[in-house]
């Protein structure tokens, strides 16, 4: 890497403002596709993307669809989009359509790479599909500020006893990026996942709501303690936090549109059985997540993953726009 890289890098671990600097961000060391690299320089606005979400969170060919439709979305919005996913051991920053196509079609295949994980994968020279704590790590790396998913990882139930806490939250602690998502499932603890992150420091913001939302519903009894309404609040929320250098991520909680949010009912009692399932299966660790998520699909016929497509493309509506907004008040 060249010292103008690594001291962009450095920068960027002092968390300043990465467009501080001239030079090519974490050259050699990740891979930026032309057209995020363009963007970044010029600063204009960009969103990155998981993968995880298209190797294990959704069946293919569903996955590929709603990669290609959400990248899409972002772009109509007037952002460029950065799908993050380790391919060969490289870390890319923004994936052709024959990479996005690679990753969707090894689906479970590639290995599902968290935080802990970036390393062994880029060692091997793997396939990895970054989950919501690494994509944000390489998002932080090469200064993109602002991050969309369709849900985070949280405490898992029962996780004051197994301690099965994702790392997506740690993450959030000490990464400053806004990761745009539609709550926490309620396969997961989300009073606890709440506390959590306050403990962590995390800024949770809900948009156009006074509840966090959890995901397939709009509601989750949890009250929020900050509440945004537009793109431009969001962007000034997150130019405060960098600017503050609280080295903090923020996490925005849209909730699914009303006319995609599923029967609470339906999820709740396929959510039981699916964690009941898990429980006697003794699956845990990171196979838990996937392994629910494909059972709650299954249960309830499809609808979940319907419920959850429609609300992914929802966020990357609001990501796409908070970027822009963003953007503007940074030039
Ligand atoms: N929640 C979803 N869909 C997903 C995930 C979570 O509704 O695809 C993925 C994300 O990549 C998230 C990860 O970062 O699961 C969390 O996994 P774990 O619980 O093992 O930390
Ligand atoms: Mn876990």
């Amino acid at each position: 890497m060249s010292s103008s890289a690594l001291s962009r890098l450095s920068n960027i671990q002092g968390h300043l403002h990465p467009l501080d600097s001239n030079s090519k961000v974490g050259e050699g060391l990740v891979k930026l596709s032309p057209e995020v690299s363009q963007a970044l320089s010029c600063g204009h606005a960009v969103v990155a993307l998981e993968s995880t979400i298209i190797s294990h969170g959704m069946p293919y060919p569903q996955n590929l669809e709603t990669a290609k439709e959400v990248e899409a979305i972002v772009r109509e919005n007037g952002a460029v989009p950065a799908t993050v996913a380790i391919l060969d051991g490289k870390p890319c920053i923004g994936l052709s359509m024959e990479e996005l196509e690679r990753l969707a079609t090894l689906g479970t295949r590639a290995q599902k790479t968290a935080r802990r994980d970036i390393a062994y994968v880029v060692a091997t020279r793997g396939n990895g599909a970054t989950t919501v704590s690494a994509t944000v790590y390489f998002a932080s790396m090469v200064g993109i500020s602002v991050f969309v998913t369709g849900g985070i990882g949280g405490v898992h139930r029962h996780g004051e006893n197994t301690m099965d806490i994702s790392s997506d939250l740690t993450e959030l602690g000490r990464t400053p990026v806004a990761v745009i998502s539609a709550g926490v499932k309620s396969i997961l603890d989300i009073p606890r996942t709440l506390e959590y992150l306050e403990t962590q420091g995390v800024c949770v913001a809900t948009y156009k709501t006074n509840e966090f939302p959890a995901f397939f519903t709009e509601t989750s009894g949890c009250k929020a303690t900050c509440r945004v309404d537009s793109p431009e609040e969001c962007a000034r929320l997150i130019d405060a936090n960098m600017k503050l250098k609280l080295g903090t991520g923020i996490l925005i909680a849209v909730p699914i549109p009303k006319e995609h949010s599923a029967s609470g009912n339906l999820i709740e009692s396929a959510i039981q059985s699916a964690l009941r399932e898990a429980r006697d299966k003794n699956i845990t660790g990171s196979a838990e997540t996937p392994f629910l998520l494909a059972r709650v699909n299954e249960i309830t016929g499809g609808a979940s993953l319907a419920s959850n497509i429609a609300l992914v493309k929802n966020n990357s509506l609001v990501g796409a726009r908070i970027a822009v907004a963003l953007a503007q008040l940074r030039e």
